[in-house]
């Protein structure tokens, strides 16, 4: 009882000095993105390193991202739980009717385009914690008045051993500055390498995703060196696939209807488009424009893509198949691979490995939504999650804490024990059959018993 009421006390003062920051509770959390890393690439190329790494934590074999499967959506995604309708970042060029302004992803810090969520980043200071987003989209953004503690603006030039190496620094902290809890840090390949070569090319493909591995081990020896390994949590995943382009199957826009009907706002693979004059003939005219092109009006977008409440989606959008290119006319390929396609496709997929004292160890799933990935990070950080749409439960599993059936083998149990059962009765049934010979005592009472029946039945 004492015991009880002391370690309640012990709790309580560990929970309030964690309210004020002054407690290094639990420990800090590292997402990594390696942009455009489709799910298959761990099957066709060996990638040691991350292998190494998710051999002793757990691997999601593929993750169910958001439409449109595009950079900025997605990683705004994975920090906030939500899909693009909900967070707002619909597209790689936007523009927003209320205010008339225009979204390009090099041109992304008006703070107006990010307000409708709150990334981790940001909702994590209110827990006490320092954070930081190094070149993550979105980073510099001003978001509700707020930046990470620390974090850098865009800059391809920047080399990943240089981010990787301010993120262990303020991971670590020192006398002046505390340690940050919660640390996001982007890498642009093998995305780049993707849509040049397009995925489809080993030799380039193998070329890139060794770089890439090289950097997982570069990160795995640099969190040795410093002493981080072994007490941080670990995420590496991505935001997209990437699917196979050709000059073989381009959709020209123009061969359908002449651009001064419409307004576009983005291209391709979905197109976003305003018509000008009669949107009933403009949208008929799309609609019956390309075999490999289905045009929606705003209203008719399926629920199962959640991209449809928002102001920032046009009156018509056009989504290619996977592999098709739209262009307006004249246009050569612009690469030759590409992603944005329907987010169930397997080609658009990434994947999640994730390591630390907080994840079960060769632990592995077939699949899971990125959405899920939000409310995970808020439960090892105890950070409250703001209202999102993923599903703490579908990500428990992969955590040490939490005992989970795998299905399949509990599936198997329970089929071996019934077959087992069945053979001991079948047995029984043979033996208990053979034993009683001649005299079948059993056969004259079901006779008796059919004659007692029958007068009832009349
Ligand atoms: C937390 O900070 C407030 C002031 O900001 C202070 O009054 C309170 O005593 C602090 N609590 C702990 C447990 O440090
Ligand atoms: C960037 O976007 C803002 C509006 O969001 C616009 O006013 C400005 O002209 C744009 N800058 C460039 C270089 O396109
Ligand atoms: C944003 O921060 C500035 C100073 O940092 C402050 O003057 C301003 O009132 C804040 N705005 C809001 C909406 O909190
Ligand atoms: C941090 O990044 C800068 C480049 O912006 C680089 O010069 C510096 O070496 C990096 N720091 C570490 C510790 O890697
Ligand atoms: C694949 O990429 C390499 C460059 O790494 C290039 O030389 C080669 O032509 C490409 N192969 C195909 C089939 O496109
Ligand atoms: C996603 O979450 C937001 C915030 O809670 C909510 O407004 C929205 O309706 C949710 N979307 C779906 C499809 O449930
Ligand atoms: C359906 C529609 O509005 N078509 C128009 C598209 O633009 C051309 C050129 O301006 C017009 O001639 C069409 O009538
Ligand atoms: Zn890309």
């Amino acid at each position: 009882m004492l015991l009880q009421i002391l370690l309640g006390f012990l709790c309580g003062m560990t929970a309030l000095a964690a309210e004020n920051g002054t407690a290094q509770q639990g420990p800090p959390l590292l997402l990594v993105s390696f942009d455009g890393f489709r799910a298959d690439y761990l099957r066709r190329f060996p990638m040691p390193n991350l292998k190494l790494l998710y051999s002793q934590g757990v691997l999601v074999e593929q993750l169910t991202n958001v439409f449109i499967t595009k950079t900025f959506p997605n990683h705004y995604s994975l920090v906030t739980g939500l899909y693009a309708e909900s967070h707002g970042i619909l597209a790689s060029n936007m523009y927003d009717p209320t205010s008339h302004k225009h979204f390009h992803v090099t041109n992304d810090t008006d703070p107006m385009w990010w307000n409708e969520a709150r990334p981790l980043w940001i909702t994590a200071l209110d827990s006490g914690y320092k954070t930081a987003a190094m070149m993550w989209p979105g980073s510099d953004v001003v978001i509700g008045n707020r930046t990470a503690t620390h974090f850098f603006p865009y800059n391809p030039s920047v080399t990943f051993q240089q981010r990787l190496g301010n993120v262990t620094n303020w991971i670590l902290g020192n006398e002046k500055e505390q340690g940050v809890m919660f640390a996001a840090l982007y890498w642009e390949e093998p995305d780049r390498s993707g849509h040049i070569f397009g995925p489809d090319n080993d030799t380039a493909m193998g070329k890139a995703l060794k770089e890439v591995d090289d950097n997982i081990g570069l990160l795995m020896s640099e969190l040795k060196r410093t002493g981080l390994w072994g007490r941080i949590n670990v995420l590496i995943t991505s935001d997209h696939g990437m699917a196979q382009c050709s000059a073989e199957r381009l959709i020209r826009l123009d061969d359908c209807l002449h651009p001064d009907n419409y307004t576009l706002v983005d291209l391709t693979p979905v197109a976003a488009l305003i018509p000008l004059k009669d949107a009933e003939a403009v949208f008929s005219l799309l609609n019956k424009c390309h075999p490999h092109m289905t045009a929606y009006l705003k209203k008719a977008i399926p629920d199962r893509l959640h991209y449809r409440n928002n102001e920032r989606i046009q009156p018509i959008i056009l989504i290619a198949d996977e592999g098709w290119t739209i262009v307006q006319r004249g246009d050569k390929l612009p690469r030759l691979g590409d992603h944005g396609y329907d987010n169930s496709l397997p080609s658009m997929h990434p994947f999640l490995a994730a390591m630390g004292p907080s994840f079960h160890r060769g632990y592995r799933i077939s699949s899971l939504q990125s959405v899920d990935i939000y409310p995970l990070m808020c439960h090892m950080l105890s950070v409250p999650p703001q209202p999102n749409n993923g599903t703490f439960n579908h990500a428990r599993c992969l955590l040490a804490a939490e005992t989970c059936w795998d299905v399949p083998l509990v599936v198997g149990l329970v089929v071996g024990v019934l077959l087992v059962l069945t053979t001991i009765t079948v047995l029984f049934r043979l033996f208990g059959h053979r034993r009683p010979s001649s005299p079948r005592p059993f056969q004259r009472l079901q006779v008796d018993d059919d004659d007692d029946d029958d007068p009832l039945l009349e």
